[in-house]
């Protein structure tokens, strides 16, 4: 080959770049599992500062009420990030730290202030804030009228819009991406199907606890309710934002969807592909079809007996068609799926299919992390992104959660627990995928964040389970160290992120 041609490859691979030029590369965090402060200034009390009260429904019965302390010392949490070269950061908002009672009526200062400064100085960073509205941390006080009050409550609608109203309208200046919720799924399932999240409602046979926590529950019914109102409450917010303040505040508004991506258990049976199928209609379907078609997927109307799952008026579907700028993704694991075939009386049998980390012939899908569910597997993202990609018309996507918690890292002395060799195993491998996703497969990707920033408060888990990429010494004053894999992020970063 000539010289010449020589160097036209070399000019093409060096400046070609491999991701969009604007690609966010991230981390991200909750309020509620980083912030602690839980009764300062102002604050007033969420579902979850209620629910973890009750004995044993949180590992070792630990509470959030200082978590990382992130309220005070996000100052040098953001030197982290400006160190590691992450430019974009994903925050919820507390909604009881800036309306206590969860009402526009009644403004607290200090969590504006609050927000206000950690906002600035992200942006004085350098730093990009994409900020999640509601991250489960509902007003206790709307609890407190009664357990139906909270997401089975239609009028729940109008408060988060009006809330989120006030969201546009104090930081909007600054903020220029907005997540409305995060994972319907988990609210709807974890909250009111098996309880085993905030408001802890669920039918007697999930569980007793219900009865006495949430007060009751119905995990036929409940679970479609809380969704159907939520993605109401997602569509008024983003018709909101779009009518009174996308013009002049030029930001873009989604929501996030978790989803794994399943095989199927039988590879040689074509209905265990139908699972598959179905499977993954159920879960990114749920919530993205409504946004992309104005409807429930198909798929589920399809299985779900009787009158269980709602429909949308005309005037609805109309509001929640198009009512995104992109759609987000929290990808952790993969499974395989078996169609069974019988119906079913709740969302967890519903889609008619068993789900197992091993398929028919024994094989593990992937590695065990330490949390029970997740199994890694990495191609799963890269097929998840294509399946998003073909069922809507090829949306522009934010995974806005990745990550992993390593086996028995809580365990270890903190100088074992940096070297995280098993996680940064897991973050090379997804970040791959989603490479081959964009630059083989065309599937317009725009950022990528990793769960998360800082150990945290990791909800019914407590401090037991650890999905940061910056160790939190909670024996030793929250002191914060870097994990290898955070080294590793910084360099995929500098390598990939290089545009010229
Ligand atoms: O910390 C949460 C991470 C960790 O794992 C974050 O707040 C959530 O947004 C997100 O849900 N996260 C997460 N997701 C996987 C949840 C799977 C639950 C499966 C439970 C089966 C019993």
């Amino acid at each position: 080959m000539s010289k010449f041609f020589a160097f036209l490859l070399f000019i093409g691979f060096s400046c070609a770049s491999v991701l969009p030029s604007d690609f966010a590369w991230g981390a991200a965090t909750a309020a509620f599992q980083v912030e602690g402060a839980w009764n300062v200034s102002g604050r007033g009390p969420c579902i979850w500062d209620f629910f973890q009260d009750f004995p044993n429904r949180i590992y070792n019965n630990e509470t959030a009420h200082v978590a990382d302390d992130f309220y005070d010392r996000y100052p040098s949490d953001i030197k982290i990030l400006q160190q590691l070269g992450i430019k974009n950061f994903r925050l919820s908002f507390s909604w009881t730290r800036l309306l206590p009672n969860g009402l526009v009526s009644n403004v607290n200062q200090a969590g504006v202030q609050f927000y206000n400064n950690l906002i600035d100085a992200l942006l004085l960073a350098g730093i990009q804030p994409y900020v999640t509205l509601y991250h489960w941390d509902l007003p206790q006080a709307f609890n407190n009228l009664t357990a139906q009050s909270t997401w089975l409550d239609p009028d729940i609608v109008n408060k988060f819009n009006a809330y989120a109203d006030f969201c546009f309208k104090t930081f909007g200046n600054k903020v220029k991406y907005w997540l409305t919720l995060n994972e319907i799924e988990s609210i709807a399932w974890g909250g009111y199907g098996v309880g085993s999240a905030a408001p802890g409602r669920c039918s007697p046979s999930f569980g007793d606890w219900c009865q006495q926590v949430g007060g009751g529950g119905n995990s036929s019914t409940e679970p479609y309710l809380v969704a159907h109102n939520a993605l109401l409450a997602h569509a008024a917010a983003v018709q909101t934002y779009r009518k009174n303040y996308q013009k002049t505040q030029k930001g873009k508004i989604g929501m996030t969807i978790n989803s794994g991506f399943n095989l199927p258990w039988d590879s040689s049976d074509e209905d265990d592909y139908k699972a598959v199928q179905y499977s993954i209609a159920f879960q990114y379907g749920w919530f993205a079809d409504p946004q992309v078609f104005g409807r429930y997927p198909t798929e589920m109307s399809e299985l779900i007996t009787g009158n269980r799952l709602p429909t949308f008026t005309p005037e609805q579907s109309a509001l929640l068609k198009g009512s995104y700028d992109f759609l987000g993704l929290n990808y952790y694991a993969s499974g395989y799926v078996h169609w069974t075939g019988i119906p079913g009386d709740n969302y967890q049998n519903d889609g008619r299919y068993t789900g197992s980390p091993y398929n028919k012939t024994g094989h593990l899908i992937g590695p065990f992390a330490e949390s029970t569910w997740l199994n890694v597997y990495p191609p799963g993202l890269r097929m998840l992104l294509n399946w998003i990609k073909a069922r809507y018309n090829d949306p522009d996507i934010y995974i806005f959660e990745n990550g992993v918690s390593v086996p028995g890292e809580n365990d270890m002395p903190e100088a074992q627990a940096l070297n995280d060799t098993f996680r940064m195993n897991y973050i090379y491998n997804h970040v791959l995928n989603m490479v081959d996703a964009v630059v083989n497969d065309k599937v317009r990707v725009k950022g990528y964040f990793l769960w998360s920033l800082l150990d945290n408060f990791e909800w019914t888990q407590g401090f037991s389970i650890r999905f940061g990429i910056t160790y939190v010494n909670y024996n030793q004053n929250l002191t914060r160290a870097i994990k290898n894999s955070a080294y590793l992020y910084q360099s995929l970063i500098g390598y990939l992120g290089t545009h010229h």
